[in-house]
């Protein structure tokens, strides 16, 4: 069964500079999301029937068309669950977070009524950097201004392959918003 998951992909010129940022990081523990799969995760499917895929497809494209294309702005780094004891490295983000909260609910609204679950957890918006088998203290970082603003003009269903060298993300299809 195909692993699924719906984002907001990041520009190639803002994928550079996180991957360049990784760099001045002093966490030789961390295992850092590759500069190409850096994106920002509206809903996890995860394993999803083959069949359905056509369900989702049909979903996505009905609410993206009438969803206005919007601007975002990527803001400070922090970590989950907190800074004391990081597990994820992630940066947020600023403006149009409250735009791509209603989005992400949309979804979350459309696709359970064909059956996928509601996550419990609130959303926060984030593109992980990082993430740490055992959590650590993140006491310094380099200085940095994380700000990079974008216009988000489609989603992507993508499909997420777990390799042993990390996972490898197709984009299985791409659902502009109206402009
Ligand atoms: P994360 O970046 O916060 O880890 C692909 O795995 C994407 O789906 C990741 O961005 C990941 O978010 C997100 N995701 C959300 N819930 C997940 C889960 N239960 N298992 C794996 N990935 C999940």
């Amino acid at each position: 069964m195909p692993r699924l998951f719906i984002a907001i992909d990041l520009p190639e010129e803002l994928k550079q500079k996180f991957g360049t940022i990784k760099k001045r990081f002093d966490l030789p523990q961390a295992r850092w999301v590759k500069e190409e799969n850096l994106h920002l995760t509206l809903k996890f499917l995860g394993d999803v029937e083959k069949e359905k895929i056509k369900k989702i497809n049909f979903t996505l494209e009905k609410l993206t068309r009438n969803f206005p294309v919007f601007s975002l702005r990527t803001a400070e780094f922090g970590a989950f669950p907190n800074l004391n004891k990081a597990r994820v490295l992630w940066v947020d983000v600023k403006e149009g977070k409250e735009t791509v909260q209603k989005l992400a609910a949309l979804i979350e609204n459309k696709l359970s009524k064909i059956g996928f679950e509601k996550e419990k957890r609130s959303f926060e918006p984030h593109i992980t950097l990082a993430r740490l088998k055992k959590p650590v203290p993140v006491s310094f970082w380099p200085s940095i201004d994380w700000s990079y603003s974008f216009e988000v003009n489609q989603v992507i269903l993508f499909e997420s392959f777990l390799k042993p060298t990390g996972p490898i993300y197709t984009p299985l299809n791409a659902f502009p918003l109206k402009k």
